[in-house]
């Protein structure tokens, strides 16, 4: 039997679909039996319930007065090193190239190079800040010196290279969801409360900032209403561009048929409601919203972004159009919405694919196979 490994976690612990990913892939490595150390400011957000193979390292940063930001990086690099050597980690698994896979790099420098890296690229790391020219250097530095790289979409992986000018292997390790909580779940009561008179509900999560292009869901949901008044629009999660989507709605005389749920943590029962999800971002390395509304039966009205096509399947578990056709967009909702049969063959074929391209099982074993490989264990 192959041995069970001690694995240290670094991730964005309170926010994004990166710091879920990691999060959920600790408590699955955790039930078979590896033991995870993550290393974050805070705990993270969905680390849910005590369990034994699981310990928390908070990284506290050290506010001297000659410091006029406090140094998190050089906090972070420390605990790294320290909890390697103190719990005899064998490598550390960094979610997000900044400043997470730069720390690794540090930390790898104090405690010698023994200790492995990986890193696994999210996409805005890449997309958005590898652009910025003071950073790019610096995050070329981290990825080059990661034992492995793992990216969540061959989009992104392609992305990297070309924005990079990497020439590296990157793993493709697509994100996952926990069939035990994505699944569609029964929720007549709480579908009542939003469609009490069997509405059609379309729905929207994120961080509401503008890549996500929240004027696009408010505009896409205005047409499809305006051709099937018996819809509603929920509107789940919190950002920059909130406020404005609710001067659009207000705008369009559609207060009455948009809700707005805020944070939540219980996605699965709330996605468990919708009959589409929209996506129409403008970069989406892979939209784990996405996965998660199709493992729940739920397919997704959205635009070509990135790694998105990997994910929705067009014309099977749902319909992707041009980055800003929302008239597209809106025709193919309608389409769907208006077709019984060709709604239920949608549901069944997300379901599918959900358990079988993106389970917990299949990435998992994948995630092991790579920490194998680059510990030299085979
Ligand atoms: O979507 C965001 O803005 C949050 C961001 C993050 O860092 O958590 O999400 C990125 O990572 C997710 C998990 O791998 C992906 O599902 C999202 O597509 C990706 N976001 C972007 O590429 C914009």
């Amino acid at each position: 039997m192959t041995r069970k490994l001690k694995i240290g976690i670094t991730c964005y612990p309170s926010l994004g679909g990166s710091g879920v990913v990691a999060t959920e892939l600790g408590k699955l490595l955790a039930e078979k039996g590896h033991e995870i150390h993550f290393i974050t400011h805070s705990v993270p957000f969905r680390l849910g319930k005590f369990h034994k193979n699981i310990f928390y390292h908070e990284v506290e940063v050290n506010d001297y007065y000659v410091f006029r930001y406090p140094p998190y990086d050089l906090a972070l690099a420390s605990k790294m090193a320290q909890v390697v050597q103190m719990q005899e980690l064998d490598l550390l698994h960094v979610h997000y190239a900044v400043p997470h896979a730069i720390c690794a790099y540090l930390a790898k420098q104090m405690v010698g190079n023994q200790l492995k890296t990986v890193t696994t690229l999210h996409g805005t790391d890449i997309t958005v800040l590898a652009q910025d020219e003071s950073l790019k250097d610096l995050i070329r530095l981290a990825i080059n010196s990661s034992d492995s790289v793992t990216a969540v979409s061959a989009d992104l992986i392609n992305e990297t290279r070309e924005l990079l000018d990497i020439t590296r292997e990157i793993d493709l390790t697509y994100n996952f969801v926990d069939k035990r909580i994505y699944y569609p779940r029964e929720c007549q009561s709480l579908k009542a409360d939003y469609a009490p008179n069997g509405e059609k509900l379309l729905m929207h999560i994120s961080n509401f900032r503008p890549v996500k292009r929240i004027s696009d869901v408010v505009d896409v949901f205005a047409r499809v209403e305006k051709a099937m008044p018996d819809t509603k629009l929920l509107l789940v999660g919190e950002g920059p561009e909130l406020t404005k989507a609710q001067c659009q709605i207000n705008k369009l005389g559609l207060e009455n048929k948009v809700h707005f749920l805020g944070k939540q943590d219980d996605v699965a029962q709330i996605i468990s409601i919708a009959d589409l999800m929209l996506l129409p971002s403008e970069k989406e390395s892979f939209g784990l919203v996405a996965l998660e509304a199709m493992a729940c039966g739920v397919p997704t009205i959205g635009s070509m972004a990135g790694g998105i096509p990997e994910l929705v399947t067009h014309g099977k578990t749902g319909f992707l159009s041009p980055i800003g056709d929302t008239k597209s967009m809106a025709e193919n909702a309608i389409k769907l919405l208006s077709d019984p049969d060709m709604f239920r063959q949608f549901r069944e074929a997300c379901i599918q694919r959900a358990r079988l391209e993106f389970c917990n099982d299949l990435i998992t074993a994948q995630y092991e196979q790579i920490y194998y490989r680059t510990l030299g264990i085979e």
